[in-house]
């Protein structure tokens, strides 16, 4: 019996029972790590098995990215400004009469016999949807002529857009005092005919363009008539890409509201279907006439192989058609998508590439053809 024994008053036999569980324990822990460890390694070695696996995972991974880099330019969906848009809201509703202001810049170049108009910011825009909120967008063109339309980016859910877009008009000098630059207030709306919030006119005879003009003004509801004199109409159809099958599905559901062509009688409307590569066709397709109607409703569907690596260089234009059996069809409106088109065109296609294999309808708003752009 030596002295630590005796102060414990334990046996030999105790201390080595106790020695052998402390080692145990320490095992024990040493294994919990261990398995750790391996586990987390098997893991990552799954993981990276999975992505090699899965190539059409990945391809729909990429055109998913695709789709919000062009969202990520259409307009940032801004939910952290979903906080300060509660105050807005009450705000706006409080003075019902107000349509908020916008602020733009005017730049005439005496060289080049060009306006460059920025549309640089709008605020206090009263809010169009049931949320409270808007989709804003803004058009801008030159009246009485209104062949050149120019079209922001759609900014999502906001009543404080900030657009910073510039666009170029080409006028002589001597021809803009006779002229109005309109400036035409939107909210963009998938399922129905986007509601014009309001507008800002400029008479170009009032304001002094030998120097840069950087001003705000208050938006003021529309002035009906001149919008409805140049209505071509509204056309409904869903859009659907399939990147593993590099496969693009039109479904044209209807159209309404066709602008009148033939004297004393309604349109015969078909749709043409045109994808291009630049300016090159490179195919075509077309629905059935609907006689004697300005709403027809079609339901029907197209499908165009495009593979992936072209998606991005692709555009569809949808062309409204009035038939005739005696003259030369004559084209009523169209639309068109791709990459480089604006407004909520470019919105139902970076929707479309964002949500891939789902069909995405929205109505569009049908634009005059461009003189010399035959399709
Ligand atoms: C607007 O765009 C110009 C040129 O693209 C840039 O220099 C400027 O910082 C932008 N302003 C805002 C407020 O975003
Ligand atoms: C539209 O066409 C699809 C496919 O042909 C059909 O399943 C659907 O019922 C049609 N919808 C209507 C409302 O006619
Ligand atoms: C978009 O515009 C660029 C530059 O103008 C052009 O090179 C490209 O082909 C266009 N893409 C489409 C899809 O039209
Ligand atoms: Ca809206």
């Amino acid at each position: 019996m030596n002295k630590l024994e005796e102060q414990l008053g334990l046996s030999k036999a105790a201390i080595i029972a106790i020695a052998i569980a402390i080692a145990l324990v320490i095992l024990l822990i040493f294994f919990c790590c261990c398995k750790r460890w391996i586990l987390k390694k098997w893991r990552k070695k799954k993981e990276a098995l999975a992505k090699k696996g899965l190539k059409g995972a990945v391809d729909l991974k990429s055109v998913q990215l695709l789709g919000k880099e062009y969202k990520e330019k259409v307009q940032p969906d801004m939910e952290e400004l979903e906080g300060n848009m509660e105050q807005e809201e009450i705000e706006s509703t409080k003075s019902e009469v107000k349509l908020g202001r916008l602020q733009f810049k005017l730049d005439y170049d005496f060289q080049q016999n060009q306006l460059a108009v920025t549309v640089l910011q709008a605020e206090e825009l009263p809010g169009m949807d049931m949320s409270g909120t808007s989709d804003p967008y803004v058009k801008v063109y030159l009246m009485p002529d209104k062949k050149k339309k120019f079209e922001t980016k759609v900014h999502r859910k906001t009543l404080n857009p900030v657009f910073n877009e510039t666009f170029i008009f080409k006028v002589p000098y001597a021809d803009l005092a006779s002229k109005t630059l309109i400036f035409a207030i939107y909210d963009f709306d998938r399922f129905s005919k986007h509601d014009q919030i309001g507008e800002v006119r400029v008479a170009l005879n009032q304001v002094d363009l030998g120097q840069v003009v950087e001003e705000w003004r208050d938006v003021t509801s529309a002035e009906v008539d001149a919008e409805k004199e140049n209505k071509l109409g509204d056309i409904c159809f869903s859009l659907r890409y399939v990147p593993t099958a590099g496969k693009l599905t039109v479904v044209i559901l209807e159209a309404k509201n066709l602008k009148k062509m033939d004297v004393g009688g309604l349109s015969d409307p078909y749709i043409k279907l045109g994808l291009f590569l630049g300016n090159k066709r490179l195919k075509k397709k077309k629905s059935t006439i609907k006689k004697n109607t300005l709403n027809p409703y079609y339901n029907e569907s197209f499908s165009f192989e495009v593979p992936f690596e072209q998606i991005q260089k692709v555009s569809l234009i949808v062309t409204v058609v009035d038939y005739d059996r005696i003259g030369s069809s004559e084209a009523i409106g169209r639309v068109i998508l791709g990459c480089n088109s604006t407004g909520s065109a470019l919105r139902h296609w970076s929707d479309m590439l964002a949500s891939p294999r789902r069909p995405i309808a929205q109505w569009h708003t049908l634009l005059e053809l461009e003189d010399g752009k035959k399709d």
